[in-house]
């Protein structure tokens, strides 16, 4: 787990507001992948030196979600409640929503220097299709207004809400959050794409670890979100479906390109799972899923 961590070593340059490291802080999860890039879990970073980074570039980080269908009434208000008391606290904050309903968006009083754009989107009639739509969707909104507005974004899912302080020690080049429920999985074991017809596919022994998000530079993720959404074009022409949806090209793009920090589970955790000693301070919290009622 401990060792020499090249990137590490960089981010003290302020290359990736991570400010300095203590990866030996935590000594019972792993801190740095092979490939050198730092793996963020609380007590390996320093929140101030971060967020005095971040205040020094003037960023402006935009956070985008989307809430279709019933997602909306269920599940916006409180991530973008929260986010307001969690999220970026002190940066300049464009929360990007998508939405087929922009009149039914909740009323919310956002601080200083934080900005709502809602951006209308068609209705998906499948499930899957409205999670994979989210690629070229966003892929579209990263060439106009919000790529030309942030520095950095993140992409989340709405059915969570933060829990503590997300700042920018998770700001980097590019950026892959740890899945909650396979970080601690053999390698063999994660539920990557396999078919090999699939553009998502990864051959046995390949796949480092399973990521289940992403945030980064705007130049990074337009890179990521052509990649997702031209293998998930396929799939249509061929009939074939990766396993998890956008989620399967997702982690096809992070083996091809490394990303330049993971961020652990503690940024984004399941409390269905339980408690788990290595989970210090959860900041984005899962809610606990009712397919029955929202799978329909
Ligand atoms: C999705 C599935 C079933 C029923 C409804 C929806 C749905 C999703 C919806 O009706 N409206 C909507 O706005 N969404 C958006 O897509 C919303 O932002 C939601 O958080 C996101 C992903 O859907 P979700 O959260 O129900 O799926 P999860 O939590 O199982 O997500 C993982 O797997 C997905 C692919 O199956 C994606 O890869 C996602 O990024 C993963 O976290
Ligand atoms: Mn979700």
């Amino acid at each position: 787990p401990m060792g020499f961590c090249p990137s590490a070593t960089m981010s003290q340059l302020g290359d990736n507001f991570t400010g300095v490291l203590h990866p030996w802080a935590r000594p019972e999860v792993l801190t740095c992948t092979s490939w050198g890039a730092p793996i963020i879990w609380d007590g390996t970073f320093d929140p101030d030196v971060a967020q005095q980074a971040a205040g020094e570039r003037n960023l402006t980080i935009g956070l985008t979600v989307f809430a279709v269908g019933r997602y909306l009434e269920k599940y916006l208000a409180r991530f973008l409640e929260t986010a307001e008391q969690h999220f970026m606290v002190g940066q300049r904050v464009l929360y990007y929503v998508f939405t087929e309903r922009p009149t039914a968006m909740p009323r919310l009083a956002l601080g200083p220097g934080r900005r709502l754009h809602v951006q209308r989107v068609v209705r998906e009639q499948r499930w899957q299709d409205v999670s994979m739509a989210r690629m070229s969707t966003l892929r579209a909104a990263l060439a106009g207004r919000l790529g030309r507005e942030a520095h950095f974004v993140l992409c989340m899912d709405v059915d969570q809400h933060f829990s503590g302080a997300f700042g920018p020690e998770a700001l980097a080049e590019s950026v892959a959050q740890l899945h909650a429920w396979h970080y601690h999985w053999p390698r063999r074991l994660l539920p990557f794409e396999r078919d090999a017809r699939s553009a998502a596919a990864l051959a046995p022994g390949q796949g480092d670890f399973y990521y289940h998000a992403t945030l980064g530079s705007v130049a990074a993720l337009r890179r990521l979100t052509t990649h997702c959404a031209r293998g998930l074009r396929q799939y249509c022409a061929r009939g074939l479906e990766a396993r998890w949806h956008d989620e399967s090209h997702l982690n096809k793009f992070f083996w091809l390109h490394k990303p330049a920090k993971v961020l652990s589970p503690e940024f984004c955790w399941s409390p269905d799972i339980g408690p788990r000693a290595e989970i210090r301070r959860p900041r984005l919290l899962w809610a606990r899923k009712e397919y029955a009622l929202l799978r329909t």
